[in-house]
């Protein structure tokens, strides 16, 4: 894996820390008076994604430092967009519209619905900022500051019937715009799936920005999927349809490989991916730092419960 060198359209936010992008922030808000206020963003930037958040202190373990932006948003994996770690930045903001957008509710619920992203996070009650760990199958880890809503009250919006027993989320197809789906590089559109209770974990989470601004094409603007304890993959990108189902539905990689990829991809430092170990992890934007990778990637308190009784091993 190489270590990413920032291009020229990676140097927008190169100056800017993890703290200085805080403490601008900070300033920013001041100069508005509303420094600690609650309010919608819609009707101060009038973006996507219902900006600027609030950080939720419970979801912010100070141990963990965040990574900076700019790894963040161009050390991606987004194969609508190419295979390589360093293409989703260009091709995803060549032409493609991640706004406006429309998001489906369907399937075994008492409220189907069609509504804008916008409609959506503002039915969420806007947006807050959680600091999670992100740890991709491959390997190779990073820590988010993600903003955007528990995935629970978007359950709780479309009401499900007692038969729902799987969320079942996709992403959009167009291939026009994206040239993975024109190549067939997987086979799209990408799909995940959690059982519902794992989606009704505190933890699950929509994100719709990170840093407080929001979320950048090629991190699955406008709204992803966010489930820490689990490997980067089930977390799908520009999500158009929430389905509500009474089977498991197989996901996109699972479709693929189904012996290195399972539908459950709980992060597990005891259980290897057939071609590599999955015992510690890179580090990214940390030099040639290798950490230990954590069981459920550090949530286990929250997590595992979920999990009980289960063999881990066979339902990887
Ligand atoms: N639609 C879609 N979602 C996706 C992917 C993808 O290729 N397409 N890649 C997954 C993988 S493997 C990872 S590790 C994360 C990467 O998210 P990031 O680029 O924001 O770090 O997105 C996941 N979601
Ligand atoms: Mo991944």
């Amino acid at each position: 894996m190489l270590i990413h060198t920032p291009k020229d359209w990676a140097l927008r936010e190169s100056a800017a820390t993890p703290e200085t992008i805080y403490r601008n922030r900070r300033a920013f808000l001041k100069t508005l008076g509303l420094a600690g206020t609650a309010f919608a963003a819609r009707d101060l930037l009038g973006a996507t994604g219902g900006f600027p958040t609030k950080v939720n202190a419970a979801f912010r373990d100070p141990a963990l430092k965040p990574t900076a932006y700019d790894h963040i948003t161009s050390y991606n994996n987004f194969y609508e967009f190419g295979t390589s770690k360093e293409e989703p930045v260009v091709l995803a903001n060549r032409g493609w519209k991640s706004e406006p957008w429309t998001v489906e509710l369907a399937g075994l619920i008492n409220a189907p619905q069609k509504l804008d992203v916008n409609d959506l996070v503002a039915k969420m009650g806007g947006v807050e900022q959680r600091v999670y760990r992100h740890r991709c199958v491959e390997a190779w880890s990073m820590v988010v500051p993600w903003d955007g809503f528990p995935l629970a009250k978007l359950v709780a919006l479309a009401d499900p019937k007692p038969e729902a027993k799987f969320l079942k989320m996709t992403t959009f197809l167009d291939p026009k715009s994206a040239p993975g789906q024109r190549e067939r590089n997987l086979d799209y559109p990408y799909v995940e799936g959690l059982r519902l209770d794992e989606a009704t974990n505190e933890l699950a989470f929509i994100a719709t920005g990170i840093y407080g601004k929001p979320i950048p094409n090629q991190n699955g603007a406008p709204l992803r999927l966010v489930t820490p304890w689990k490997y980067g993959f089930k977390g799908v990108k520009s999500i158009v349809k929430f389905e509500f189902v009474a089977k498991q539905p197989r996901g996109t990689w699972e479709v693929m490989q189904a012996r290195e990829y399972g539908f459950y991809a709980n992060v597990n430092p005891n259980v290897d991916h057939p071609r590599w170990t999955q015992a510690s992890e890179k580090v990214i934007g940390g030099g040639l730092t290798r950490q230990r990778t954590l069981m459920f990637n550090g949530y286990e308190k929250q997590v595992a419960g979920l999990y009980q009784g289960m063999n881990l091993e066979k339902n990887y």
